[in-house]
């Protein structure tokens, strides 16, 4: 068992971190614990849950926040005790004061979060706030008692300012393009409904730092859970199973200091979008791709899907002939050697990551792993049949799972069933789809090669099944 030795007795809420889930515990704490081992003064995370169920933090606080993380390769299992987080909380059974309280602590310097895409509230394609998100129109009603990240974010913000406390940097380690970009502008959006003031003062103060995230960290099942025990000879409701690979660039502008999380392998940069739009997608978009086509032709995991020569083949194809190409800036890597470790990393048979995991909030993940290549590759003229393919392939998830009856884990489920009339043909349905314009834009009106190419995967699909359909598709001469 790997173990950190730094005395923990020490350790404050330095960070405060929102969404404490599988990926916050495998990833930022990790980094966290580590670099802390070389840190005259630990930085503590203290972690807030705003959903779900209580029984994690519960768990956690019964085991003095101590938690166990199982890191697999394909060939190596590394076990380690990560000892980094000073408390946590859930604000369905502690209430949001509890938090606000938190977040409004003096030492507190960064605020991170790892919240899903959909937790920011904003339109996928524009980028800012949704003023008609529930959750908004409830803070921006009630913004001493807020329920979304955003409105708590706004009135610990509000509070530090009249306290005169210094402002805290906001860090999303979230799965969005230019993420920092997005959170400053849905908080600076629902500060200035409020007070003009406030929405001044947060942008002149504080700061919300860009980052690429990456490690393959799996919702846990009780297999896994078995795994750990079968590795370290305890259980742990607390731990995760992730791949041993991990990967942070961080750009770094904090405002009131931050760990020197690169002693534990991090990367501070001036500018992070050129690694988040190269990892966005060529591994995001990939799994997306694999996801959707794989679940339709059955497989339950990515392994599978990898252990499948035509999937297989797909998304190194999708990877190195459509995304990269979609990529604008030179980051000196070179990208078939990007791509190939990808595809190891997805071939790892311990990282049971279930296609259903990731196909969950397509609407919130199509736009920039799929839509925006798609629109650049067609501006410069290179085929993105795989792209096509990816699209047809999210349609028909959703038309399928509509058709059952089943709800969809997207925040979009209720827009899905509006939308689609089953008496209609299958492509009828799939273009109504094609409509939502938070997800597509305008492109179902303006771009007539989008939706003649989209159709042509949709019905080589539908036709041929997903085998057939890539073995076709990708042969075509869309440029
Ligand atoms: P998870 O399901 O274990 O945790 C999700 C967390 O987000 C929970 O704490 C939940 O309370 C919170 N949350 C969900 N909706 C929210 C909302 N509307 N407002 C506030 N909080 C909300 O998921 P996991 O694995 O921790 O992933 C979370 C995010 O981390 C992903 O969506 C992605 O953006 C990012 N990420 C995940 C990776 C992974 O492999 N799991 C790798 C890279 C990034
Ligand atoms: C996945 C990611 O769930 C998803 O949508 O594509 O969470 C993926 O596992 C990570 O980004 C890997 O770093």
């Amino acid at each position: 068992m790997e173990k950190t030795t730094y005395n923990r007795q020490v350790l404050k809420a330095d960070i405060v971190h929102l969404g404490l889930g599988a990926f916050h515990r495998g990833h930022q704490a990790v980094y966290t614990d580590l670099s802390n081992e070389s840190m005259e003064s630990p930085w503590g995370i203290f972690g807030i849950n705003l959903l779900g169920s209580a029984d994690l933090v519960d768990a956690l606080n019964s085991q003095q926040c101590l938690f166990t993380v199982v890191e697999k390769s394909a060939t190596a299992t590394t076990c380690r005790q990560v000892r980094a987080l000073a408390g946590a909380l859930h604000t369905p059974a502690s209430g949001i004061q509890a938090a606000i309280n938190k977040l409004t602590e003096a030492q507190v310097k960064i605020v991170s979060l790892t919240i899903t895409e959909k937790g920011y509230c904003t339109d996928p394609q524009s980028r800012r706030l949704d003023l008609a998100n529930p959750l908004i129109r409830h803070d921006l009603t009630s913004p001493r008692a807020p329920q979304s990240a955003i409105g708590l974010l706004v009135e610990a913000l509000r509070i530090r300012r009249e306290k005169a406390l210094s402002p805290f940097s906001v860090l999303s380690c979230d799965n969005i393009p230019a993420n920092g970009v997005l959170t400053r502008n849905a908080v600076l959006d629902f500060a200035s409904q409020l007070d003009a003031g406030l929405a001044a003062w947060i942008e002149q103060q504080v700061t919300f730092p860009g980052t690429m995230v990456d490690r393959i960290v799996p919702a846990m099942t009780p297999e896994q859970f078995a795994v750990i025990e079968a590795e370290t000879g305890y259980a742990d409701p607390c731990g995760v199973v992730c791949e041993d690979f991990r990967q942070w660039v961080i750009e770094d502008n904090f405002v009131a200091g931050r760990p020197q999380w690169d002693n534990a392998g991090a990367m501070f940069v001036q500018d992070v979008v050129p690694y988040e739009e190269m990892k966005l997608r060529m591994l995001n978009g990939s799994h997306s791709f694999l996801a959707y086509n794989g679940s339709l032709a059955g497989y339950e995991f990515i392994s599978e899907c990898m252990a499948d020569p035509v999937l297989n083949a797909a998304v190194f194809h999708l990877m190195v002939d459509e995304q990269a190409k979609s990529l604008d800036l030179d980051l000196h890597l070179d990208v078939d050697q990007y791509a190939r470790l990808l595809i190891a990393r997805f071939c790892n048979p311990h990282i049971k990551h279930k296609t259903s995991q990731i196909a969950m909030d397509g609407s919130q993940k199509l736009p920039q792993r799929a839509i925006d290549p798609w629109r650049t590759l067609q501006a410069r003229k290179v085929q993105r049949n795989g792209l096509s393919l990816l699209i047809a392939g999210w349609l028909h998830f959703v038309l399928d799972a509509v058709s059952r009856g089943q709800t969809l884990a997207d925040p979009l489920n209720d827009e899905f069933y509006a939308r689609v009339t089953p008496q209609d043909s299958s492509w009828e349905r799939a273009h109504a789809l094609l409509q939502i314009e938070s997800i597509f834009g305008t492109l179902a009106s303006s771009n007539a090669m989008f939706m003649n190419e989209v159709r042509q995967a949709f019905v080589a699909i539908e036709k041929d099944g997903v085998h057939a359909a890539i073995n076709h598709v990708l042969q075509q001469e869309n440029v």
